[in-house]
């Protein structure tokens, strides 16, 4: 299988064992989706809601088959798999696994928005992504990662040892 597509997934844990949740779900994205480097994992403070469990983020480069859609749907079912249950939006969760960006593509979906809309944002997504990725650029925001990173609060986001 030819694995054309170049992809940035970020991975999250709040609940159980969080870094055997994140290792988990690294395991398991083989044989759809390879992964080709892996960011350190951080200890995060949650964001939008914030009366839960301190968060494991860590980012994902990966190549893949799959197109952009069926994608989203494995890596759904791959979360349930993992042993996830719904939750709230924003809410406490044992795995999230979401899509950052799928090669240079822009999407606006009702299903799928590319890149992700909210990544800009998000300090848990941006500091272990310029990790593996410092000079990506967002593609409709035509700003680099460092660039977006500055605009973001980093404080109480820290390398996790374990
Ligand atoms: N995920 C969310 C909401 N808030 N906060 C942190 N620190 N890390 C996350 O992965 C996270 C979050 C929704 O997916
Ligand atoms: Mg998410
Ligand atoms: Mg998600």
């Amino acid at each position: 299988m030819i694995m054309e597509h170049i992809i940035y997934l970020a991975l999250g844990s709040n609940m159980g064992n969080r870094p055997a949740n994140l290792k988990a779900a690294i395991d398991i994205l083989t044989p759809q989706i390879a992964v080709k480097k892996k960011s350190a994992v951080y200890e995060t403070p949650p964001w939008g809601f914030a009366d839960q469990p301190v968060f494991l983020n860590q980012v994902l480069k990966a190549e893949t088959y799959l197109q952009p859609e069926p994608l989203l749907h494995h890596l759904k079912r791959l979360e349930v798999v993992l042993g996830r249950v719904p939750s709230f939006d924003n809410g406490p969760r044992s795995i999230d696994i979401d899509i950052l960006f799928f090669d240079d593509l822009i999407t606006d979906s009702p299903v799928l928005k590319l890149p992700h809309p909210r990544l800009h944002e998000r300090a848990f997504v941006l500091v272990p992504l310029i990790e593996i990725a410092p000079d990506l650029r967002h593609p409709v925001l035509n700003k680099s990662m460092n660039d977006l990173l500055g605009a973001c609060d980093t404080s109480g986001i820290e390398k996790y040892r374990g």
